[in-house]
């Protein structure tokens, strides 16, 4: 069975500000760098790239502070670097290197830095967020907590109990949902009865589609949720049908040919370098410089100390 994804591209991206398209290229060519150094054999484990996906918390970016908490999921390296713009300390921890942000214990997916955490685990990041959005209402209103999950994990149980009870309590809490139409091997129309929105709204929570993947459009469409999660201490839903350029996670993409080539015509890498070839080149030649000498540097360190994570 093949996922159905039928939406068009929009006519032309909008030409972004430098910073953005530096964050956006910085997270596509480590990406690109990780999936290089397994098939090297120079990396242990696993990891989930997000190519194709990298505009989703480049677009969220400037609407997140300091003080609101952000939940990542297996696949949160794009996460991480639009937080921190640090990609020396991430990739030191997936080579458990020194200078590693969790001294290389967390590895790709478990990571925790200030108001930041990820794990591996599917759908355990939503009640938690729930329970940080509740702590978040009573002490310091006007901050929110915002998790990332895909579509398959509306298939566990603990989304819809969290769910449940930031409605009843009105908790400020963002549900940021990748829809890139697979979950691992299994696609989205192969596994969920119903929609995202119709289960989002079956609890009284709003949702919002959005079906481009444009950085600005992005921005803007989430520009006024996060304000009315803020203000009004409510739920929210946003969906964001996006699309999975590389594998699941490493060399183990399960999808037809023309499956792969309709997600390729749909990445915004090749759109908006087509778009604005100039601007383009110039910012991807030095992202992709930048990622090989981070990658020189961290691979040149000696290992890190797991100790030190034990004494916190
Ligand atoms: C509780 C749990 N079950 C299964 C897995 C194995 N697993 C890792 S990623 C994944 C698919 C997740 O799909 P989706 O939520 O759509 O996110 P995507 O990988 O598409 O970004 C699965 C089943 C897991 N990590 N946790």
């Amino acid at each position: 069975m093949t996922a159905t994804r039928t939406e068009a591209p929009p006519i032309a991206p909008t030409r972004l500000a430098a910073t953005d398209l530096d964050l956006l290229l910085l997270i596509r060519h480590f990406e690109l760098a990780l999936l290089d150094m397994f098939g090297r054999g120079e990396l242990n484990g696993t990891t989930h790239t997000c190519l194709g996906q990298e505009y989703v918390p480049v677009a969220l970016r400037p609407l997140l502070g300091d003080d609101d908490f952000v939940f990542s999921n297996h696949r949160g390296h794009g996460h991480y670097l639009a937080r921190f713009n640090d990609p020396h300390g991430l990739l030191a921890e997936v080579m458990g290197r020194e200078g590693a942000v969790c001294q290389g214990v967390g590895g790709s997916q478990h990571i925790l830095r200030d108001r930041y955490l990820s794990t591996g685990v599917q759908g355990e990041s939503v009640p938690v967020a729930a329970g940080v959005a509740l702590h978040l209402k009573r002490t310091e209103p006007g901050r929110l907590a915002l998790v990332y999950l895909g579509d398959g994990t509306w298939g566990e149980g603990a989304v819809y109990e969290a769910l449940n009870m930031a409605a009843l309590w009105g908790l400020p809490l963002l549900l940021v949902v990748e829809n890139n139409g697979i979950a691992q091997s299994t696609p989205t129309v192969a596994q969920l009865a119903g929609s995202i929105g119709g289960r989002a709204r079956a609890f009284g929570v709003d949702h919002l589609r959005v079906t481009s993947t444009d950085t600005e459009v992005v921005r803007a469409a989430l520009t006024p949720v996060l304000r009315r999660v803020r203000e009004r201490s409510t739920p929210y839903v946003v969906e964001l049908l996006t699309h999975r350029v590389g594998p699941h996670s490493k060399g183990d993409d399960s999808r037809r040919p023309e499956e792969i080539a309709y997600a390729r015509a749909h990445d915004w890498y090749a759109r908006y370098a087509q778009a604005y070839p100039e601007q383009f080149g110039v910012h991807d030649e030095r992202q992709r410089a930048y990622v090989a000498q981070v990658v020189a540097d961290v691979a040149g360190r000696p290992a890190s100390d797991w100790a030190e994570a034990d004494r916190g």
